[in-house]
């Protein structure tokens, strides 16, 4: 195997990629390996993840790094929140829950019922989304299979269980659960008993870094990979991954991982529980290193994904490209939605209900799919706005500049647009952010580089990046805030 090169498993919403970067000290490259598609399920009780169907991706991806050579070590990251549960046996008790099922909507009061919504955020830092680990696990409360529990693995980890079968929880996802302790950067013992959750559930954290295991050895005959191939534990979160990458080379910048979702912040170095804070849904999300990933989710690029799965339902067009230039053509600021409105976060129909909340606030209803994405753009761009400047008085922080990571980092019109929503200048890129910051933190693991600062260096020095200054239209843009600002947020 090289001593430089690395696997990076990264799982996103609807596919997940082997990626083998290679590192050198002044190089970085990337290759993808592998992608497959992930479908979730709908089964009576609910929407699922094909967890065995990302597994075999996950295993034919590295059977493909192995035949290249082989890598140094493997790690593994995806979106947050969702588990697998185990039973006495390490067997898998049914198919983890996608955080888009509603099932969870009436379950915060339950939670709250018991520690109250301020005493919540005061030990976890954590934003309120109703599919926070902590709401899942109690709407399915009393269950046969919760009853049959013995271990909770968030998903990396419950990958990294079927490769290795070690048992852990890293800490950046264990931070988005709403039962890790924000300070102490363990699980909060007095909030899983005040919930009646038994602590036993919860293994203990690892951190980015720490070893998690060497291949099993059905694992590494079907693979092709050595055996002892380790498994090196990265910032599992796919968001705390990309903030690894971001490449910023002064202070004083915010980032925009933008991807699926939208997660706009500032990295801190410790968190921020106050009752503004709180108030305004902030959360405190462990970084690598002790960092804080102070930041809110937006809505993101969903808006416009779901609106491409229904137009191609319906024979429309759906090249990114050709809808970006009847978007550009359309006309600025005719409507505007909260994209932090619940009513857009279940699947299905995306166009109807943005047209439906123009209706109901009494703007223009966009017609064409130029206006439409438009209205999407524009509403993103403010909501990065209103996001970062709150964070910036909420954390007592200037920001000069703005690190745009992620997919969504590809789409220039949302780039420039934000930058003119913000007045501030954008930098836009990796697109391969979290990947990057996967491979990075193996890659220091192995030793082959040096701290957060070092990392960020290279990922600078090395990727392409691009610059947007703000175009000074300010007025319209304040204006547009207003208007956004004053809409009624719940249907
Ligand atoms: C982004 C992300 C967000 C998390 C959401 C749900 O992929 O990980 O950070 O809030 O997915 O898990």
């Amino acid at each position: 195997a090289f001593a430089s090169a690395f696997a990076a498993v990264d799982l996103g919403a609807t596919s997940g990629r082997v990626i083998v970067g290679r590192v050198g000290p002044d190089n970085l490259d990337l290759t993808e390996v592998h992608r497959f598609p992930n479908t979730p399920v709908r089964l009576p009780d609910g929407l699922r993840w094909d967890t065995l169907a990302l597994f075999q991706g996950v295993l034919d991806g590295l059977r493909e790094a192995a035949r290249r050579g082989g890598v140094a070590s493997i790690g593994i990251d995806t979106w947050a929140v969702d588990y697998g549960l185990l039973d006495t046996d390490g067997a898998l008790l049914g198919h983890p829950f996608h955080y888009r099922d509603d099932r969870t909507d009436a379950a915060a009061a339950s939670v709250w019922a018991k520690v109250g919504p301020e005493e919540l955020y005061g030990i976890t830092g954590l934003q309120h989304l109703p599919f926070n680990t902590v709401f899942q696990l109690a709407s399915a409360e009393g269950t046969t299979q919760q009853d049959a529990a013995r271990t909770l693995l968030l998903i990396p980890d419950l990958l990294i269980h079927w490769l290795t079968g070690s048992i852990g929880a890293e800490e950046t996802n264990a931070s988005t659960t709403g039962l890790f302790d924000a300070r102490t950067g363990t699980w909060s013992e007095d909030l899983l008993n005040r919930l009646s959750l038994d602590p036993a559930l919860f293994p203990a954290p690892r951190a980015p870094g720490d070893p998690a295991g060497t291949l099993l050895p059905h694992v590494a005959a079907y693979t092709g990979l050595d055996p002892r191939t380790p498994v090196t534990t990265v910032a599992s979160h796919d968001t705390a991954s990309a903030v690894v990458a971001v490449p910023a080379t002064e202070p004083d910048f915010a980032y925009i991982s933008c991807g699926t979702w939208s997660l706009a912040g500032l990295e801190l170095d410790a968190p921020v529980l106050s009752e503004a804070s709180r108030a305004a849904n902030f959360t405190n999300e462990r970084g690598i290193d002790g960092t804080v990933r102070y930041l809110r989710n937006i809505m993101g690029m969903w808006l416009l994904e779901e609106c491409r799965r229904t137009w191609e339902k319906e024979n429309l067009p759906t090249h990114i490209p050709t809808l970006l230039a009847d978007a550009a053509r359309a006309e600025s600021f005719a409507s505007l939605v909260d994209p932090d409105a619940p009513e857009f976060l279940a699947p299905g129909d995306m166009p109807a209900r943005i047209r439906e909340y123009c209706a109901r606030t009494g703007q223009r209803v966009p017609g064409s799919q130029g206006a439409v994405v438009r209205c999407i753009l524009e509403s993103l761009a403010l909501a990065h706005r209103r996001t970062l400047r709150q964070a910036a008085e909420l954390a007592g922080r200037d920001i000069r500049r703005i690190h745009l990571v992620g997919g969504g980092s590809r789409n220039d019109l949302l780039c420039q647009l934000t930058a003119d929503a913000t007045g501030l200048p954008v930098v836009a890129g990796p697109t391969e952010a979290t990947a990057l910051g996967n491979i990075l933190v193996q890659a220091r693991a192995a030793g082959l580089v040096g701290d957060l600062v070092d990392m960020r260096r290279l990922i600078a020095s090395t990727q392409h990046l691009r610059h947007y200054a703000p175009r000074g239209d300010t007025i319209a843009w304040d204006t547009a805030a207003v208007r956004l600002d004053s809409a009624p947020r719940n249907p």
